[in-house]
């Protein structure tokens, strides 16, 4: 029997039209060749070196917080590199007043919004007051609820909307994390009601050793947005000016009160999903990997500016040097904090301790000042 809808509904085409228009946008090529003039950002000389000092600045932190993980120094570590396109370029659009509402593995971006190195490796080793962020800081702590940050986040944009601030609300979940149901609930609520957020979806093509494939239907995740009225980029993650003029438009757009925009980066995490012990060459080939190193956003931002005459191997051992002078200041700096004691987790938790618990804490307190 042929469909009878036949004549008006061609179920192919309707996801074929909504597909083809989340083309994945790239203004510099693997090359650092500049592919789409137009797109170019308008960003100056100061502005572009500064924007890789950022990347190769986190790149150090990476490696050297494996070693600090492997040292025992550290405690719960997402490793990032790879990602420092999609995570620094997308920051280097934002405004001081913005609030970030990260993922676990978006401490960089926090770091860059002016989170103190120290209290980052604080929160890694989950002592309390790595997530008690200075006054200006306008950021929530890594979520580790896979997606939870995405209603959270239109909760946040509503309020600056409440507020009339000109601010927004970014937020970052994985491709695994845009299968979640709260993705779904943060992403139509915030667009409803007009609220500025952005939503950045970081497609690293796997949620621990799932790959993208297994657990959504859907061919691009930018599309995701446009069932709830949101429209949807999807850009290339490994290029920082794509990443950086999609965020830029997006808050534009927000300020502007034209809502929310989803981002889709198409980008890769080399490393592990976690320090916890999975083991990527068990899910991922080495030819994968391979594919992806020739996308680096390092290496092909370094090719640009060099051709611009604006960067040099002494300028990249500056910042390396400088990255690793940060670095050790801030760990020393987390070894020398008090270490945190029972009472401290009981005071910050309650504003009003039941009496149970009071009885408890008194006796702790007391163990203490031993
Ligand atoms: C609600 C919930 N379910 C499961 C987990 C366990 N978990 C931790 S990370 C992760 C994968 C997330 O992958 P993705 O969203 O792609 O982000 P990525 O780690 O690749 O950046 C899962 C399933 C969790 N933290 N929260």
């Amino acid at each position: 029997m042929a469909p009878k809808l036949n004549a008006q509904f061609d179920a192919e085409k309707v996801l074929q039209n909504t597909e083809s228009q989340f083309e994945m946008v790239q203004i510099l090529d693997v090359d650092g060749n500049v592919v789409n003039e137009d797109l170019l950002p308008d960003l100056s000389d100061e502005q572009l070196v500064e924007l890789m000092e950022r990347m190769v600045w986190t790149r150090i932190l990476d490696q050297r917080s494996i070693s600090l993980n492997r040292q025992g120094r550290l405690g719960f570590y997402a490793p990032t590199a790879g990602q420092e396109a999609s995570q620094i370029a997308s920051q280097y659009a934002l405004e001081k007043e913005d609030y970030i509402l990260p993922g676990y593995r978006d401490v960089p971006q926090l770091i860059w919004h002016g989170l103190p190195l120290t209290e980052a490796f604080l929160f890694s080793r989950g002592h309390f007051k790595g997530n008690q962020f200075p006054e200006g800081v306008n950021a929530l702590s890594p979520q580790i609820i896979i997606g939870a940050q995405y209603v959270q986040t239109a909760g946040v944009a509503l309020g600056l909307k409440k507020r009339g601030k000109k601010a927004v609300a970014i937020t970052y979940t994985g491709d695994g994390g845009s299968s979640q149901g709260d993705f779904y609930e943060g992403v139509n609520f915030a667009s409803a009601y007009k609220a500025p957020a952005i939503f950045v979806i970081q497609n690293n093509n796997y949620a621990i050793s799932t790959p993208r494939d297994k657990q959504t239907a859907a061919k691009t995740l930018a599309q995701k947005g446009i069932g709830s009225g949101v429209p949807g980029i999807q850009v290339d993650g490994m290029d920082a000016l794509a990443v950086y003029q999609a965020t830029l438009e997006a808050r534009e757009r927000a300020v502007n009160g034209e809502g929310p925009t989803l981002i889709e980066t198409m980008t890769y995490r080399y490393g592990p999903h976690t320090m916890a012990g999975d083991d990527p060459t068990k899910y991922r080939t080495s030819d994968e990997d391979s594919e992806w190193e020739k996308k680096d956003p390092l290496v092909r931002f370094r090719k640009y500016l060099e051709n611009k005459n604006l960067w040099s191997e002494e300028k990249e051992e500056e910042i390396i040097k400088q990255a690793k002078d940060d670095i050790k200041k801030a760990i020393k700096a987390a070894d020398n904090t008090e270490k945190q004691t029972v009472t401290d987790l009981m005071e910050i938790m309650y504003e009003d301790m039941p009496y149970n618990l009071k009885e408890q804490y008194e006796i702790y307190k007391e163990k203490e000042s031993k």
